[in-house]
């Protein structure tokens, strides 16, 4: 890919997207064969939040939703493929009314000249699987490959840009708040690690296959990645936060593009008696797939401080468990930063930093997948949605990724969160996202009619001057 010399462009050929993914916005959960992945039937929502049955009902108003995705201008868009959509029980027969969904999708897409991204896997595991242990269960690893092939034999002729699995390391590190089903065990970190190895090595299979079936394709994985700052100029800090990003978002990267597990998390897991099974030619898997360019989330930074010596963590209670790792880092509020309404603290220098940071490490191109700000919009009494906020947001983040270009980071495209209103992981539709409203509450689904945001007009005008409005 080549590099735009013009500091002020943006590259040519750079695609403006948007994303989805299958669970939070189709909806229709038991219709046309589908069966029921764990997001379905998920029992933990918080209370007063919406489960994932109907969302924002995109199944049943696909060509509605690819005009205005049309209308607003985008070069590519990303969606999820439902993998019980096309596998109902997820590695028995195929269902062929799920086929035929996404290529309705796909050809729609490419009708309207949008680039289609297809992420693979998106939390929603088949329950089948799941019953079966999921990804703790190294069975699962070739029912996701087959998958994976059918995806490829499917849609391969006009699908380019692939990812495998929409943010393991947040499955890994957070995956009881998502929705997904933890490994039950006396050694539970060795167990989670052992999860999260049947993982890598799915996900490198799969780039083999893809490079091997389709060789004009392009495949990446697509982790969440944030640069970790230290909470404070002492050396010990400056460690803490190298644990934390050793543990959050190399681990993830050094497997996918280096075919290698991070020494330090390696040195963390033996220290707690953790360390997972690796058998003979798995490393060899590892290596044989290799990504053409890194896909990441990105929402905020994280700030670690090195804890006090003595935390023992079966003393600390679940919140806290989610930010101390004893002896090696905790997690702590940067006073720097402003907060979303939802507690997310905002970062666009963050932005800039991730993107030097995984460009300097892997040397790979980037492509976003997902970037944005969860609110509570107020729709007005003439349909309107003045979300004013989320421009300030996107305005303040792009401006941050032309900066990491104007640096030298190679990155190939823009995919914010989330092109139309979803229902959020585990906060329901009243945390949106969308560009397009979609008027329904959390209960009461109302007309589920799509309106445009300012954020729409916004997005639409920045496409038009391929980033020149900024
Ligand atoms: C990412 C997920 C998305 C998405 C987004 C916003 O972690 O890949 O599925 O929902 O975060 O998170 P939330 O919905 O929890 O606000």
């Amino acid at each position: 890919m080549k590099k735009d010399n013009n500091k002020k462009l943006f590259p040519k050929d750079f695609l403006w997207s948007a994303s989805t993914s299958a669970y939070q916005f189709e909806g229709a959960w038991n219709v046309d064969g589908k069966g029921p992945s764990v997001q379905d039937i998920n029992e933990n929502i918080p209370e007063g939040t919406t489960d994932f049955k109907v969302t924002s009902d995109h199944y049943n108003h696909l060509e509605e939703d690819v005009k205005l995705l049309a209308e607003l201008g985008l070069k590519a868009y990303r969606f999820s493929i439902a993998w019980t959509r096309i596998i109902p029980d997820g590695d028995g027969e195929i269902n062929q009314k799920g086929i035929d969904f996404y290529n309705r999708l796909i050809n729609l897409l490419i009708k309207h000249k949008i680039e289609p991204i297809v992420t693979m896997y998106h939390f929603d595991i088949p329950a089948k699987l799941e019953d079966k242990d999921g990804w703790s269960n190294p069975k699962t690893i070739d029912a996701f490959v087959r998958f994976a092939k059918i995806l490829f034999e499917n849609y391969g002729d006009r699908v380019k840009y692939w990812l495998t699995i929409n943010e393991q390391n947040m499955i890994i590190l957070v995956g009881q708040i998502i929705g997904m089903k933890m490994p039950k065990s006396d050694n539970y970190l060795k167990s989670l690690y052992q999860m999260n190895h049947y993982m890598m090595l799915a996900q490198s299979k799969t780039m083999k296959l893809c490079h091997d079936l389709l060789p004009n394709a392009k495949i990446g994985p697509a982790p969440n990645i944030s640069a970790i700052y230290p909470a404070s100029s002492k050396p010990e800090d400056q460690i803490a936060a190298m644990n934390m990003s050793c543990l959050r978002n190399w681990l993830y990267l050094d497997a996918a593009v280096r075919g290698i597990y991070n020494p330090t998390v390696i040195a963390w897991l033996k220290k707690n008696n953790a360390m997972f099974d690796i058998k003979p030619g798995d490393m060899d898997i590892l290596k044989s797939g290799k990504p053409d360019f890194i896909a990441f989330n990105y929402y905020n930074t994280s700030t670690a401080k090195m804890p006090e010596s003595g935390i023992i963590k079966d003393q600390l209670t679940s919140q806290q468990k989610l930010k101390i790792e004893p002896d090696f880092y905790e997690q702590v509020d940067n006073p720097n930063l402003g907060k979303t309404q939802f507690g997310w603290e905002i970062d666009p220098t963050g932005f800039r930093t991730t993107f030097r940071e995984t460009y300097d490490r892997y040397g790979l191109p980037l492509l976003v997948t997902e970037n944005g700000l969860g609110a509570y919009d107020e729709i007005t009494k003439d349909f309107k949605i003045h979300d004013d906020y989320r421009i300030e947001y996107y305005t303040k983040h792009i401006q941050a990724m032309k900066d990491a270009i104007d640096e030298g980071v190679e990155v190939i495209g823009y995919s914010p969160w989330s092109a139309i209103d979803l229902v959020s992981t585990h906060e329901g539709i009243k945390k949106r996202y969308g560009f397009v409203y979609v008027n329904r509450d959390e209960f009461d689904l109302k007309d589920l009619k799509r309106y445009k945001k300012d954020s729409f007009f916004w997005y639409q005008n920045l496409i038009r001057t391929n980033g020149e409005s900024l």
